[in-house]
């Protein structure tokens, strides 16, 4: 594995080298670094979002911290060679939060940082919702909720047998576990005992239209997946190292699915977006970007 710093990472690499030449992507990041990036991160989805006048800032920043877990610590991937067929998967179900996504997947240097300013733009690459027909990296098109872990199933079923050892990592809302259609993946899943496929719910607590408790609420959420049949795990999910060994955690774990439930602020990093539901749909104007970019410097 050829190592990489993290300030090297990023950039304006194409997509073009075959998988034999790329590089799987270096896990060597410190604690330290991961941190830095998370903020880098935020600062590029106020900005991104800030630029196109619309998208979701509360359920993008609230799941920085897991994404960068993954991404720079614990996923096997090759930015330049994004279809590689070892690589581990990541499924955004909660296709809203691309913003996040994308700003993860230029850092990587899938595609070039500067593109993120094309975010909605009539022909981006960047659209609104992911686009897996469209974006380095994506590996869902997603954006109506409820299915990405019906997905996720298939795509570790697939790997199963085809005798690959990847392993399917999904991120689910906790709004989108409303869905009927998460309980009925849920199901299966502990049913086929996958055990190469680990869910993450970003509980922020909140959804589109406020609390979760107001709207459907889950409780008692984490008894409810135990039911189903999955190992549950609670971290913290701002904490990086905590982050991790819940992971490391999960990839032990035999016979069965695991989900970790990650405990998370909506709006995370950002004073006045925190638990504020009007930041889940809405963009910062251009006071509110420059205010937020000075809390995140
Ligand atoms: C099937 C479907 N119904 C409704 C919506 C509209 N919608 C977009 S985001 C959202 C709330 C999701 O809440 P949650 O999953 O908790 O996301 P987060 O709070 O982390 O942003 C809703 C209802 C949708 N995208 N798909």
């Amino acid at each position: 594995m050829v190592k990489k710093s993290l300030p090297e990472m990023g950039g304006s690499k194409s997509t073009s080298a075959t998988s034999a030449e790329a590089e799987v992507f270096s896990l060597s990041a410190s604690v330290a670094e991961m941190e830095a990036m998370a903020k880098k991160l935020r600062r590029h989805i106020i900005t991104m979002i800030g630029k196109a006048g619309s998208g979701h800032p509360g359920g993008s920043l609230s799941a920085v911290e897991i994404l960068t877990a993954l991404y720079f610590k614990l996923m096997r991937h090759k930015p330049q060679d994004p279809h590689w067929e070892d690589r581990d998967r990541f499924i955004l179900s909660k296709g809203h939060a691309a913003p996040l996504l994308y700003a993860v997947l230029a850092e990587c240097g899938y595609f070039p940082v500067e593109e993120l300013l094309t975010l909605r733009q009539l022909d981006s690459r960047l659209q609104g919702h992911t686009d897996r027909t469209i974006t380095p990296g994506v590996e869902m098109s997603a954006g109506s909720l409820g299915q990405g872990l019906s997905f996720a199933l298939g795509v570790a079923l697939a790997g199963r047998l085809d005798g690959q050892d990847y392993r399917v990592y999904v991120l689910l809302g906790d709004g989108e576990c409303n869905e009927g259609q998460v309980w009925e993946a849920a199901m299966a899943a502990s049913h086929y005992s996958v055990d190469n496929l680990t869910a993450i719910v970003d509980n922020n607590g909140q959804q589109i239209d406020g609390w979760n408790c107001d709207v459907m609420s889950l409780d008692p959420f984490a008894a409810k997946w135990q039911a189903f049949g999955w190992r549950v795990i609670e971290v913290d999910g701002h904490s990086i190292p905590r982050l991790i060994a819940a992971f490391k955690e999960a990839q032990k774990v035999k016979g069965q699915p695991v989900v970790i439930i990650a405990h998370t602020v909506k709006g995370k990093g950002v004073s006045f977006m925190e638990n504020n539901p009007d930041f889940h749909g809405t963009a910062p104007n251009t006071m509110e970007v420059e205010f937020a970019l000075k809390e995140l410097a």
